[in-house]
């Protein structure tokens, strides 16, 4: 049981690339499920939804629709088949393995983007992808924020067994990531070579970060167990809940 946080400074500073946004990434990463400190949250405004494939698709093995946009919101990590959200290998560098939109129901102002993944000791287990908001129903569309859940050359193998799930956090400091959302889309890239080595989805320089990794483009995709788009709380709710509060405190007074 074991769960370790990384606090990606340097995916902060990749994302200075980004205009506008103090965006902070925190990284929850367990060698079993159950131990994952941050779990699927109910809060998350696509639960339920099937979302738009827009490109890309699914590993062959992945051929059951739970596993496959479904299980990107049905709430739950792995399932009892261990393909929840395998994305196809070999998209070709640069290219997301999978592209999918939510288009939401009534505009949200958005908190926090969390991604899960997992497998085995593995690199399927990693995730990397780029997050893009519309407010005005995809006329247009905010700039990507590139997100990778390890650092390139990070490993996970039966050597060197690091995670079996992993969670990321995007939020930004002001506390609201995009308000007034009307869409999101997500490219979900692939991850990681045969040994379990991290590798950025690009041959050369990263676009996003301007980086290069030095490493060729990753080719071996991830299962995308989760996606959770995370309001920022409604004012409403904690007057709601300050209420309740008030009234169990003169309830308490009064039986004194
Ligand atoms: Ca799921
Ligand atoms: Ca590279």
């Amino acid at each position: 049981m074991r769960t370790s946080i990384l606090l990606c400074a340097a995916l902060a500073a990749l994302l200075a690339a980004v205009p506008a946004g103090a965006y902070n990434v925190v990284v929850y990463q367990s060698i079993d499920e159950p131990s994952l400190a941050l779990q699927p949250s109910p809060d998350s405004v696509i639960r339920g939804m099937i979302g738009t494939l827009l490109m890309g698709g699914w590993h062959p093995v992945n051929t059951n629709p739970a596993d496959q946009l479904a299980a990107f919101t049905d709430g739950a990590l792995m399932s009892a088949s261990g393909l929840s959200g395998l994305l196809n290998d070999f998209p070709g560098s640069g290219n997301p393995a999978n592209m999918v939109q939510y288009d939401l129901l009534a505009p949200v102002d958005v908190a926090e983007i969390r991604v899960f993944s997992g497998n085995h000791f593995d690199g399927r287990a990693y995730h990397t992808y780029t997050v893009e908001f519309s407010d005005n129903g995809g006329f247009t569309w905010s700039n990507p924020i590139y997100v990778q859940s390890h650092p390139s050359g990070y490993t996970n193998n039966s050597s060197q067994p690091n995670l079996k799930r992993a969670v990321s956090v995007l939020s930004d400091t002001s506390g609201t990531l995009m308000a007034g959302v009307t869409n999101v889309r997500f490219s979900l890239y692939s991850t990681s070579n045969t040994q379990g080595w991290m590798w950025d989805p690009f041959d050369g320089v990263n676009p996003f970060t301007g980086v290069d990794d030095g490493f060729p483009a990753a080719f071996e995709s991830p299962l995308i167990l989760e996606l959770e788009v995370i309001p920022v709380p409604e004012p409403g709710t904690l007057a709601v809940l300050g209420s309740a509060l008030l009234g169990m405190g003169a309830m308490l007074r009064r039986r004194a």
